[in-house]
Protein backbone atom coordinates (compact mmCIF):
# COMPACT_ATOMS: atom_id res chain seq x y z
CA UNK A 1 0.00 0.00 0.00
CA UNK A 2 1.55 3.41 -1.16
CA UNK A 3 1.48 6.41 0.63
CA UNK A 4 -1.29 8.75 0.03
CA UNK A 5 -0.27 12.71 0.10
CA UNK A 6 -2.64 15.97 0.31
CA UNK A 7 -2.42 19.66 1.76
CA UNK A 8 -5.70 20.45 4.37
CA UNK A 9 -5.80 24.50 4.56
CA UNK A 10 -8.85 26.43 5.70
CA UNK A 11 -9.86 30.20 7.01
CA UNK A 12 -8.19 32.00 4.08
CA UNK A 13 -11.05 34.63 3.29
CA UNK A 14 -9.68 35.39 -0.14
CA UNK A 15 -11.25 38.68 -0.60
CA UNK A 16 -11.16 40.17 2.43
CA UNK A 17 -9.23 43.96 3.15
CA UNK A 18 -6.27 43.07 4.75
CA UNK A 19 -5.22 46.72 4.86
CA UNK A 20 -3.30 46.42 7.99
CA UNK A 21 -0.71 44.28 5.86
CA UNK A 22 0.48 47.72 4.29
CA UNK A 23 3.53 46.61 2.57
CA UNK A 24 1.71 44.50 -0.22
CA UNK A 25 -2.32 45.01 -1.18
CA UNK A 26 -4.44 42.29 -0.39
CA UNK A 27 -4.66 40.83 -3.86
CA UNK A 28 -1.03 39.95 -4.01
CA UNK A 29 -1.00 38.53 -1.04
CA UNK A 30 -3.88 36.10 -1.71
CA UNK A 31 -2.28 35.07 -4.94
CA UNK A 32 1.29 34.55 -3.66
CA UNK A 33 -0.06 32.38 -0.86
CA UNK A 34 -2.56 30.53 -3.64
CA UNK A 35 1.05 30.17 -5.66
CA UNK A 36 2.68 28.67 -2.79
CA UNK A 37 0.38 26.39 -1.89
CA UNK A 38 0.19 25.07 -5.67
CA UNK A 39 4.00 24.44 -5.97
CA UNK A 40 4.13 22.43 -2.42
CA UNK A 41 1.68 20.71 -3.94
CA UNK A 42 3.75 19.86 -6.82
CA UNK A 43 7.22 19.04 -4.81
CA UNK A 44 5.28 16.96 -2.27
CA UNK A 45 3.44 15.19 -5.01
CA UNK A 46 -0.09 15.68 -3.14
CA UNK A 47 -3.26 13.61 -5.15
CA UNK A 48 -5.72 16.34 -3.57
CA UNK A 49 -6.91 19.29 -1.85
CA UNK A 50 -9.47 19.52 1.53
CA UNK A 51 -10.43 23.14 2.15
CA UNK A 52 -13.14 22.80 5.10
CA UNK A 53 -14.53 26.66 4.70
CA UNK A 54 -14.01 30.41 4.50
CA UNK A 55 -11.75 29.81 1.86
CA UNK A 56 -13.55 33.16 0.37
CA UNK A 57 -14.36 35.86 2.83
CA UNK A 58 -17.46 36.28 1.30
CA UNK A 59 -19.72 35.56 -1.61
CA UNK A 60 -19.75 39.37 -2.52
CA UNK A 61 -16.48 39.72 -3.41
CA UNK A 62 -14.42 41.38 -6.74
CA UNK A 63 -14.09 39.39 -9.40
CA UNK A 64 -10.54 39.17 -9.63
CA UNK A 65 -10.41 37.08 -6.31
CA UNK A 66 -13.20 34.77 -8.36
CA UNK A 67 -10.62 34.53 -11.14
CA UNK A 68 -7.21 33.83 -8.53
CA UNK A 69 -9.05 31.16 -7.04
CA UNK A 70 -10.30 29.88 -10.94
CA UNK A 71 -6.64 29.91 -11.40
CA UNK A 72 -5.80 27.98 -8.47
CA UNK A 73 -8.19 25.36 -9.77
CA UNK A 74 -6.37 25.35 -13.10
CA UNK A 75 -3.21 25.26 -11.85
CA UNK A 76 -4.12 22.01 -9.96
CA UNK A 77 -6.43 20.25 -12.81
CA UNK A 78 -4.70 17.22 -12.21
CA UNK A 79 -5.77 17.21 -8.21
CA UNK A 80 -9.54 17.14 -7.13
CA UNK A 81 -10.24 19.80 -4.65
CA UNK A 82 -12.56 19.20 -2.18
CA UNK A 83 -14.56 22.51 -0.87
CA UNK A 84 -16.76 22.91 1.96
CA UNK A 85 -18.89 26.28 2.99
CA UNK A 86 -17.97 28.17 5.87
CA UNK A 87 -19.93 30.61 7.33
CA UNK A 88 -18.22 32.86 5.21
CA UNK A 89 -18.75 30.83 2.26
CA UNK A 90 -22.26 29.76 2.65
CA UNK A 91 -23.49 27.77 -0.25
CA UNK A 92 -25.21 29.55 -3.02
CA UNK A 93 -25.55 28.58 -6.48
CA UNK A 94 -24.74 31.69 -8.39
CA UNK A 95 -21.43 31.84 -6.41
CA UNK A 96 -20.31 28.85 -7.10
CA UNK A 97 -21.66 28.34 -10.79
CA UNK A 98 -18.49 30.09 -11.83
CA UNK A 99 -15.97 27.30 -10.83
CA UNK A 100 -18.80 24.34 -12.32
CA UNK A 101 -16.69 24.20 -15.31
CA UNK A 102 -13.19 23.16 -13.50
CA UNK A 103 -13.72 19.41 -13.21
CA UNK A 104 -11.57 19.15 -9.98
CA UNK A 105 -13.58 21.23 -8.26
CA UNK A 106 -15.88 19.23 -5.63
CA UNK A 107 -18.33 21.33 -3.71
CA UNK A 108 -19.83 19.40 -1.17
CA UNK A 109 -23.78 18.56 -0.88
CA UNK A 110 -26.00 20.17 1.83
CA UNK A 111 -26.78 18.19 5.11
CA UNK A 112 -26.14 14.72 3.42
CA UNK A 113 -22.85 13.25 3.51
CA UNK A 114 -21.27 12.56 0.34
CA UNK A 115 -17.89 10.07 0.38
CA UNK A 116 -15.40 10.12 -3.00
CA UNK A 117 -12.63 7.52 -3.51
CA UNK A 118 -9.41 8.67 -3.62
CA UNK A 119 -7.50 5.13 -3.82
CA UNK A 120 -7.39 3.51 -0.40
CA UNK A 121 -8.86 6.82 1.19
CA UNK A 122 -12.28 8.23 1.23
CA UNK A 123 -13.04 12.13 1.57
CA UNK A 124 -16.85 13.11 3.20
CA UNK A 125 -18.01 15.86 4.07
CA UNK A 126 -21.35 17.79 3.97
CA UNK A 127 -22.40 22.01 4.00
CA UNK A 128 -23.73 23.28 7.21
CA UNK A 129 -26.79 23.92 7.83
CA UNK A 130 -26.78 27.15 10.05
CA UNK A 131 -29.96 26.76 11.25
CA UNK A 132 -28.70 23.57 13.25
CA UNK A 133 -26.10 24.94 14.67
CA UNK A 134 -26.27 23.16 18.14
CA UNK A 135 -27.00 20.01 16.43
CA UNK A 136 -23.80 17.65 16.52
CA UNK A 137 -23.83 16.13 12.38
CA UNK A 138 -21.64 13.20 13.19
CA UNK A 139 -24.44 12.14 15.60
CA UNK A 140 -26.61 11.66 12.70
CA UNK A 141 -23.94 8.84 11.09
CA UNK A 142 -23.52 5.44 12.42
CA UNK A 143 -19.90 5.11 12.37
CA UNK A 144 -20.03 2.00 10.69
CA UNK A 145 -20.58 3.87 7.31
CA UNK A 146 -17.18 5.00 7.13
CA UNK A 147 -15.54 1.77 5.82
CA UNK A 148 -12.26 3.27 4.42
CA UNK A 149 -10.07 5.38 6.06
CA UNK A 150 -11.36 8.77 6.18
CA UNK A 151 -10.58 12.43 5.90
CA UNK A 152 -13.68 14.04 6.52
CA UNK A 153 -14.28 18.07 6.41
CA UNK A 154 -15.63 19.84 8.90
CA UNK A 155 -16.42 23.91 9.57
CA UNK A 156 -17.12 24.22 13.40
CA UNK A 157 -15.80 24.42 16.48
CA UNK A 158 -14.10 21.32 18.25
CA UNK A 159 -14.75 21.45 21.58
CA UNK A 160 -12.24 21.83 24.25
CA UNK A 161 -10.47 25.03 22.21
CA UNK A 162 -11.21 27.91 23.13
CA UNK A 163 -11.40 30.75 20.88
CA UNK A 164 -13.17 34.28 19.96
CA UNK A 165 -15.68 32.11 17.41
CA UNK A 166 -18.69 31.72 17.08
CA UNK A 167 -19.54 28.01 18.84
CA UNK A 168 -21.64 25.78 16.19
CA UNK A 169 -21.84 22.43 15.33
CA UNK A 170 -19.56 21.22 18.33
CA UNK A 171 -18.12 17.91 18.21
CA UNK A 172 -15.52 16.45 20.71
CA UNK A 173 -13.73 13.83 21.45
CA UNK A 174 -16.40 11.61 22.72
CA UNK A 175 -17.82 11.80 19.39
CA UNK A 176 -14.65 10.33 17.61
CA UNK A 177 -14.38 7.15 19.76
CA UNK A 178 -15.17 3.56 18.40
CA UNK A 179 -14.39 3.95 14.24
CA UNK A 180 -12.99 1.27 12.76
CA UNK A 181 -11.17 2.82 10.11
CA UNK A 182 -8.10 5.94 10.80
CA UNK A 183 -10.26 9.18 10.60
CA UNK A 184 -8.79 12.69 9.76
CA UNK A 185 -10.69 15.27 10.98
CA UNK A 186 -10.05 18.23 8.99
CA UNK A 187 -11.18 21.17 10.79
CA UNK A 188 -11.93 24.64 9.58
CA UNK A 189 -13.23 28.11 11.23
CA UNK A 190 -10.21 28.41 13.85
CA UNK A 191 -7.21 30.43 12.69
CA UNK A 192 -4.89 29.28 14.99
CA UNK A 193 -3.44 25.81 14.95
CA UNK A 194 -4.66 23.25 16.03
CA UNK A 195 -3.25 19.34 16.49
CA UNK A 196 -4.53 16.15 18.47
CA UNK A 197 -4.69 12.98 18.14
CA UNK A 198 -6.55 9.89 19.86
CA UNK A 199 -6.28 5.89 19.41
CA UNK A 200 -6.64 6.01 15.24
CA UNK A 201 -8.02 9.81 15.01
CA UNK A 202 -6.42 13.08 14.48
CA UNK A 203 -8.25 16.11 14.81
CA UNK A 204 -6.56 19.41 13.05
CA UNK A 205 -7.16 22.82 12.71
CA UNK A 206 -4.55 24.22 10.16
CA UNK A 207 -5.90 27.77 10.98
CA UNK A 208 -5.49 30.60 8.04
CA UNK A 209 -2.13 30.60 6.20
CA UNK A 210 -2.21 33.97 6.45
CA UNK A 211 -2.75 36.64 9.13
CA UNK A 212 -6.54 37.66 8.11
CA UNK A 213 -6.71 40.10 11.31
CA UNK A 214 -4.61 42.83 12.95
CA UNK A 215 -4.14 40.50 16.29
CA UNK A 216 -3.31 37.18 14.60
CA UNK A 217 0.77 37.22 15.39
CA UNK A 218 2.69 34.30 14.66
CA UNK A 219 3.65 31.94 12.38
CA UNK A 220 0.91 30.24 10.10
CA UNK A 221 0.11 27.20 8.58
CA UNK A 222 -0.87 24.90 5.94
CA UNK A 223 -1.48 21.22 6.81
CA UNK A 224 0.44 18.64 4.46
CA UNK A 225 -1.00 15.41 5.29
CA UNK A 226 0.56 11.76 4.90
CA UNK A 227 -1.50 8.31 5.44
CA UNK A 228 0.98 6.23 5.37
CA UNK A 229 -1.86 3.20 5.70
CA UNK A 230 -1.98 3.04 9.27
CA UNK A 231 -2.22 6.48 10.21
CA UNK A 232 -2.81 10.41 9.61
CA UNK A 233 0.47 12.15 9.83
CA UNK A 234 0.58 15.95 9.90
CA UNK A 235 3.15 18.54 8.58
CA UNK A 236 3.04 22.12 9.51
CA UNK A 237 4.23 24.00 6.30
CA UNK A 238 5.06 27.52 7.50
CA UNK A 239 3.48 30.04 5.11
CA UNK A 240 6.16 32.84 6.04
CA UNK A 241 3.78 35.31 6.00
CA UNK A 242 3.90 36.15 9.56
CA UNK A 243 3.14 39.12 12.32
CA UNK A 244 5.92 38.86 14.72
CA UNK A 245 5.55 40.64 18.01
CA UNK A 246 8.27 43.25 18.83
CA UNK A 247 8.63 45.18 22.32
CA UNK A 248 10.50 48.21 21.77
CA UNK A 249 11.82 49.70 24.86
CA UNK A 250 11.91 53.28 26.03
CA UNK A 251 13.40 55.56 28.85
CA UNK A 252 12.28 58.78 30.21
CA UNK A 253 14.60 60.62 27.69
CA UNK A 254 13.52 59.31 24.46
CA UNK A 255 11.48 61.64 22.16
CA UNK A 256 10.19 61.11 18.89
CA UNK A 257 13.03 61.31 17.03
CA UNK A 258 15.01 58.24 19.16
CA UNK A 259 11.58 56.41 19.18
CA UNK A 260 11.54 56.40 14.91
CA UNK A 261 15.51 55.57 15.20
CA UNK A 262 14.70 52.77 17.19
CA UNK A 263 12.13 51.36 15.04
CA UNK A 264 14.11 51.39 11.55
CA UNK A 265 16.38 49.14 13.55
CA UNK A 266 14.05 46.37 14.63
CA UNK A 267 12.30 45.68 11.35
CA UNK A 268 13.36 44.22 8.46
CA UNK A 269 11.32 44.34 4.75
CA UNK A 270 10.99 40.18 5.32
CA UNK A 271 8.11 40.14 8.23
CA UNK A 272 5.41 42.15 9.40
CA UNK A 273 5.52 43.47 12.59
CA UNK A 274 3.09 44.69 15.92
CA UNK A 275 5.08 46.80 18.30
CA UNK A 276 4.68 46.93 21.86
CA UNK A 277 6.30 50.14 23.69
CA UNK A 278 7.54 49.40 26.82
CA UNK A 279 9.41 50.96 29.43
CA UNK A 280 9.04 54.73 30.96
CA UNK A 281 7.80 57.56 28.58
CA UNK A 282 7.78 60.97 29.33
CA UNK A 283 5.07 62.80 29.11
CA UNK A 284 5.77 64.75 25.63
CA UNK A 285 6.99 61.68 23.98
CA UNK A 286 3.49 59.92 25.23
CA UNK A 287 1.77 63.19 23.45
CA UNK A 288 4.03 63.15 20.08
CA UNK A 289 3.42 59.61 19.54
CA UNK A 290 -0.02 59.91 20.03
CA UNK A 291 -0.11 62.45 17.19
CA UNK A 292 2.22 60.45 14.69
CA UNK A 293 1.12 56.96 14.84
CA UNK A 294 -0.45 57.24 11.43
CA UNK A 295 2.08 58.95 10.36
CA UNK A 296 4.42 56.17 11.74
CA UNK A 297 2.75 53.76 10.18
CA UNK A 298 2.72 55.20 6.84
CA UNK A 299 6.38 55.49 6.77
CA UNK A 300 7.34 51.91 8.29
CA UNK A 301 4.62 49.62 6.10
CA UNK A 302 5.62 46.69 7.98
CA UNK A 303 4.47 47.70 11.27
CA UNK A 304 0.69 46.89 11.29
CA UNK A 305 0.26 48.37 14.88
CA UNK A 306 2.13 50.04 17.30
CA UNK A 307 0.71 49.99 20.78
CA UNK A 308 1.67 52.21 23.54
CA UNK A 309 2.00 50.04 26.97
CA UNK A 310 4.92 52.34 28.32
CA UNK A 311 4.40 53.94 31.97
CA UNK A 312 4.61 58.05 32.28
CA UNK A 313 6.96 59.23 33.56
CA UNK A 314 5.83 61.74 35.78
CA UNK A 315 5.23 65.38 34.57
CA UNK A 316 3.05 67.43 37.12
CA UNK A 317 3.19 70.15 34.19
CA UNK A 318 1.32 67.66 32.57
CA UNK A 319 -2.13 67.12 35.08
CA UNK A 320 -1.88 70.55 36.17
CA UNK A 321 -6.20 70.71 36.50
CA UNK A 322 -5.97 68.03 39.44
CA UNK A 323 -4.45 70.49 41.49
CA UNK A 324 -4.72 69.12 44.32
CA UNK A 325 -3.21 65.76 43.24
CA UNK A 326 -0.03 67.85 41.95
CA UNK A 327 -0.02 68.90 45.46
CA UNK A 328 -0.28 65.42 47.07
CA UNK A 329 2.56 64.40 44.42
CA UNK A 330 5.09 67.42 45.19
CA UNK A 331 4.66 66.46 49.22
CA UNK A 332 5.17 62.99 48.77
CA UNK A 333 8.08 63.16 46.54
CA UNK A 334 9.87 64.03 49.82
CA UNK A 335 9.99 60.28 50.88
CA UNK A 336 8.67 59.05 53.78
CA UNK A 337 7.01 62.95 54.79
CA UNK A 338 4.34 62.98 56.81
CA UNK A 339 1.70 63.96 55.14
CA UNK A 340 -0.20 67.08 57.54
CA UNK A 341 -2.56 68.71 54.48
CA UNK A 342 -6.12 67.27 56.11
CA UNK A 343 -7.33 67.87 52.45
CA UNK A 344 -5.78 65.71 51.09
CA UNK A 345 -5.67 63.06 53.88
CA UNK A 346 -9.37 63.11 53.08
CA UNK A 347 -8.62 62.94 49.27
CA UNK A 348 -6.79 59.52 49.95
CA UNK A 349 -9.91 58.26 52.45
CA UNK A 350 -12.34 59.40 50.16
CA UNK A 351 -11.07 57.44 47.18
CA UNK A 352 -9.50 54.74 49.24
CA UNK A 353 -6.15 55.57 47.46
CA UNK A 354 -4.13 52.40 48.28
CA UNK A 355 -0.33 54.42 48.55
CA UNK A 356 2.59 53.17 46.51
CA UNK A 357 5.02 56.10 45.84
CA UNK A 358 7.34 53.80 43.49
CA UNK A 359 4.01 52.95 40.94
CA UNK A 360 2.84 56.80 41.40
CA UNK A 361 5.87 57.95 40.31
CA UNK A 362 6.53 55.57 37.30
CA UNK A 363 3.22 56.15 35.90
CA UNK A 364 1.68 58.89 37.68
CA UNK A 365 -0.77 60.18 35.17
CA UNK A 366 -2.94 56.55 34.77
CA UNK A 367 -2.45 55.87 38.83
CA UNK A 368 -4.42 58.98 39.04
CA UNK A 369 -7.01 58.79 36.17
CA UNK A 370 -7.85 55.30 37.67
CA UNK A 371 -8.69 57.09 40.57
CA UNK A 372 -10.38 59.70 39.82
CA UNK A 373 -11.79 58.98 36.76
CA UNK A 374 -15.15 59.42 37.37
CA UNK A 375 -15.62 62.32 40.19
CA UNK A 376 -15.27 66.24 38.79
MN1 LIG B 1 -15.63 30.35 10.00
Amino acid sequence: MGCVRFIHFADLHIGRSLSFLRAHGDYELFKSVLHFISDLADKYDVSFFVLPGDIFNSTIIDYKFKFLFANFLKKNSNRRIYFLSGNHDPFENRFYDFFRNYDNFIIFDDNEITFYDEDEICVAGANLDFSLRSVNPLKKYDKGVFKKPTVFLMHSNFTGIVSDHENYLPVGFNDLIGFDVPFYLAMGHIHQFYLETVDNVTVSYPGSPLPVRINEVGEKYLNLVEFDGYNFLVKKIMTGIVIHEKELNVTEDDRLEDLYDKLSKIISDEFYYSVKIKGVANGSLKWELMEAKRDLLDEFTNIVDIADESLTALELKQIDKMGVFQKLLYEESIKDMEIFDESIKKLIKKYDIDFDYEKLKKNALSYLFANIADDE
